[in-house]
């Protein structure tokens, strides 16, 4: 592996954008570039530089930055086997669709947490990583940070978001893991193992990645006052829950099935009723052959958490239960007052369903059947189709899936999560499903490239927006760089009074047989003004294409308000509250699950309750400091080293980020209101030794004043032998600093040069007391 010199950067100069948009990292000494080397030497002819481009590892040095210029660097990189580069504020990651040996091990962690300044070391998630964990302690005050991980379906987001789980347990772990390779702390341990039983249940093989996120998660890492790893609480969002009844053309259900079929012991197989030449429906085996030997470990997990043997018994069950499920069908009936029946050979497999989900056999087939309807005090009974039989079927076992891993993530919550006294900070790591694009897209993926539609204005709002207005109203000139703004897509999916989601809503409500051509109709008439919704006119099937930021997605409308709308017979919840199964009984007994009936589903539908737990998460992060992680999927195949330029522009381009190079690039990353600033820096003045008038500064006088602050500043330009009145200009975009009318605008390159005298001067002080000391004794 790569020595510490070797992942050292090649080239010389300073990351640029490194710092974060609020709060400064602290640096300790660092030897730094010329003027010239850094600011002429970045302007050099990118293009006539070819077999160098592999050396750029920061995007913003690319000369021009341009799409194409950008993409060739993160080419030319991708060939020789570098993953990570940085893009200003944001790494960027090219997924490498193989284990590279050694890149994330325990001593390249070692090598990132040590380091006194990890950014001039070779771009790394590490980096990002160590970077949030030395801001949580923060300069001024302790700050949240965010790690917002991005990118496409098969990105690489849970993998990298698994890469800074382990180095946080690891770096940040109570006990002394850094020595040995053996062991991570019990909190550490149980922290990283919530991740197999999560991707267990919440992880399915689908056309675009096999171990593709049907959830979103969340999840914040506790630390103590001494910055060590006390605990975590995860928040979920929105699983596919779907997928348990239905798996779209060549895709999977959840991992967790097929690790139960595979892993299963003979004893395990006769509880579940589940022979190994069984056949389940809702198993359906994709093209792609992938590994699913990790029973044990997911098993090993759970025990953990301390999800006991009892516990693991009743999952598991229920699990199996729900497989036989799928295997129950109905006949039509010819009689339309009598219930369809079940088919024969189904008789078996309802009753093992019944079994193992621990009901009454008779009182399972009779919910599927029938209806129970309610007239004042009387209940109708009403024989459902064959349809809507198979419509119950599937909503059972969605129903128990979805509350089943509710449960889960509750358990993994109360096994992980630290006492409040306990904790002061935390870094919230984001790992969602990456944006869709299928050929048939339903509301699930609405919802999905809703959410990434979220993170994309989030990130454009915190970091370009607030860049640029802060620029603005801090009267530095600057000329803007333009940016797609994804407002509009968002007022058209969740605005009001009118978008996709409020119609959504007021169909569900209206509670009529839903009607995709209505809907449509509506849709039309009502959100004509958008620009980024569209409508083919000759398509035979009933949908509507919204223009994302990522790309154009056409949505199918059929089924669409009957999902938003969820409903779950309460007879099968009534029904599950009478399970014999323990957890079963629990889980459709608390309180929650009342709410599911068809009664409570008509106030809260699918979009409403995503949306609140979309705009709960923005809360959060907008609390935070964020750290934006770009991954990027090098070809739709998932292919290991193969870059498809194609593939790559798209992405690139859909993101923003040649806008946010452009802005980094230009900008200055660091801001520190004028007081801190005299604060920390105002003794370079006091104590530089210039003979230049301008550091005649006196301390006791200084106030808040810009000119102060640039006389300081000038000091420590002058002692350096630089020109002031090149760099403190913010006319110019190579400028190194500037005063704006409350902060201090740097470049990374100026802080490292204030720090750096800042360090000197201190020393020399710590010196002298010395001396004064020894001669007074
Ligand atoms: P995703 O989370 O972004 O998609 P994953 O993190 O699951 O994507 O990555 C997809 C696959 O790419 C993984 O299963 C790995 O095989 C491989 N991979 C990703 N990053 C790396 C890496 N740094 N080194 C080696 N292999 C990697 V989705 O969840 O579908 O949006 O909903
Ligand atoms: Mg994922």
């Amino acid at each position: 592996m790569n020595s510490a010199d070797d992942r050292r950067n090649v080239r010389a100069g300073h990351r640029n954008g490194g710092g974060t948009v609020t709060g400064f990292v602290h640096k300790g000494h660092s030897p730094h570039p010329s003027l010239d080397d850094s600011l002429e030497g970045e302007i050099r002819a990118f293009l006539t530089d070819e077999d160098q481009l592999h050396t750029y590892d920061d995007l913003t040095k690319v000369n021009p930055v341009t799409p194409t210029t950008v993409l060739k660097c993160l080419q030319a990189r991708y060939r020789v086997k570098v993953f990570y580069t940085h893009a200003g504020c944001t790494l960027v990651a090219l997924n490498p669709f193989q284990p590279i040996p050694d890149l994330y091990s325990l001593d390249v962690m070692k090598e990132y947490h040590c380091a006194s300044q990890p950014q001039e070391f070779k771009p790394h998630i590490f980096i990002v990583a160590e970077e949030a964990y030395r801001n949580v302690q923060g300069q001024l005050e302790p700050v949240n940070q965010s790690l917002v991980v991005s990118g496409e379906s098969g990105a690489g987001k849970t993998w990298t978001s698994r890469c800074l789980m382990k180095y946080y347990a690891t770096v940040a772990a109570s006990s002394s893991v850094l020595k040995s390779q053996d062991t991570v702390e019990r909190i550490e341990r149980r922290v990283l193992d919530s991740n197999p039983i999560m991707e267990a249940f919440g992880n399915a093989c689908t056309l675009r990645n096999n171990n593709s996120s049907r959830f979103g998660k969340y999840i914040q890492l506790q630390l103590d006052r001494c910055q060590l790893l006390v605990g975590a609480s995860v928040q979920t969002y929105l699983l596919e829950k779907t997928r348990v009844a239905c798996q779209p053309a060549n895709e999977r259900n959840f991992h967790i099935f097929y690790q139960m079929m595979k892993g299963a012991t003979d004893e395990q197989r006769k509880e579940w009723k589940m022979s190994h030449d069984q056949r389940f429906v809702w198993l359906p085996k994709a093209e792609k052959t992938i590994e699913e030997d990790c029973f044990h470990d997911t098993v090993e997990a759970m025990v953990h958490l301390g999800i006991n043997a009892e516990k693991q018994r009743q999952i598991f069950k229920i699990l199996a239960g729900i497989l036989q499920l799928g295997n129950v069908n109905f006949s039509s009936s010819t009689d339309e007052s009598q219930p369809c029946n079940l088919q024969e050979q189904s008789k078996d497999f309802l009753q093992r369903a019944a079994e193992l989900l621990c009901v009454p056999a008779e009182e399972l087939q009779l919910c599927l059947r029938v209806r129970t309807l309610k007239a004042g005090k009387q209940s109708v009974l009403k024989p459902c189709s064959q349809a809507e039989c198979s419509m119950r079927r599937d909503c059972l076992a969605k129903v128990i899936y979805a509350q089943l891993f509710e449960w889960l993530v509750t358990f993994i919550n109360n096994s992980i999560c630290a006492d409040k006294s306990t904790w002061c900070n935390f870094i919230g790591v984001l790992d969602v499903y990456g944006f869709e694009c299928f050929q048939i897209n339903n509301l699930e993926q609405l919802c999905i490239n809703y959410a990434n539609e979220k993170l994309q204005q989030h990130f454009v709002a915190h970091y370009l927006r607030a860049q640029q207005e802060e620029y603005v109203s801090e009267g530095l000139q600057w000329s803007f760089v333009k940016y797609q703004d994804n407002q509009s897509c968002l007022d058209l999916i969740e605005g009001s009074p009118v978008s996709v989601f409020s119609l959504l809503n007021e169909e569900s409500r209206l509670n009529r047989a839903s009607d995709a051509k209505t809907f449509k109709v509506r849709l039309e008439k009502e959100l004509c003004d958008n620009v980024n919704i569209s409508w083919d006119k000759f398509s035979k099937v009933p949908h509507f294409t919204v223009a994302h930021y990522a790309g154009k997605v056409n949505y199918q409308i059929q089924g669409m308000v009957e999902k938003n709308k969820d409903p779950v017979p309460p007879e099968l919840i009534s029904l599950l509250q009478k399970s014999e199964n323990a957890l079963l009984h629990q889980i459709f007994t608390d309180r929650e699950a009342e709410n599911m009936t068809s009664k409570g589903l008509s106030k809260v539908t699918v979009v409403s309750k995503f949306k609140n737990s979309l705009e709960s998460l923005m809360k959060i992060l907008h609390t935070t400091t964020p750290h934006y992680t770009r991954c990027i999927k090098p070809n739709p195949d998932c292919k290991p080293l193969t870059f498809k330029k194609e593939e790559v522009i798209m992405q690139l381009e859909a993101c923003g980020i040649v806008e946010t190079i452009h802005i980094s690039a230009a900008g200055f990353p660091i801001r520190i209101p004028f007081k801190s600033f005299m604060e920390r820096y105002g003794l370079i003045a006091k104590y530089s030794g210039s003979k230049s008038e301008s550091h005649c500064v006196d301390l006791e006088a200084l106030s808040d004043d810009m000119r102060e602050v640039e006389k300081l500043v000038r000091v420590v330009l002058q002692h350096q032998g630089l020109d002031p009145s090149r760099c403190l200009d913010g006319e110019k975009h190579n400028s190194w600093v500037h005063c704006g009318r409350t902060k201090v605008f740097l470049t990374q390159s100026m802080l490292d040069l204030l720090e750096d005298q800042r360090k000197r001067i201190l020393s020399q002080c710590a010196f002298s007391i010395q001396c004064c000391w020894l001669r007074y004794q």
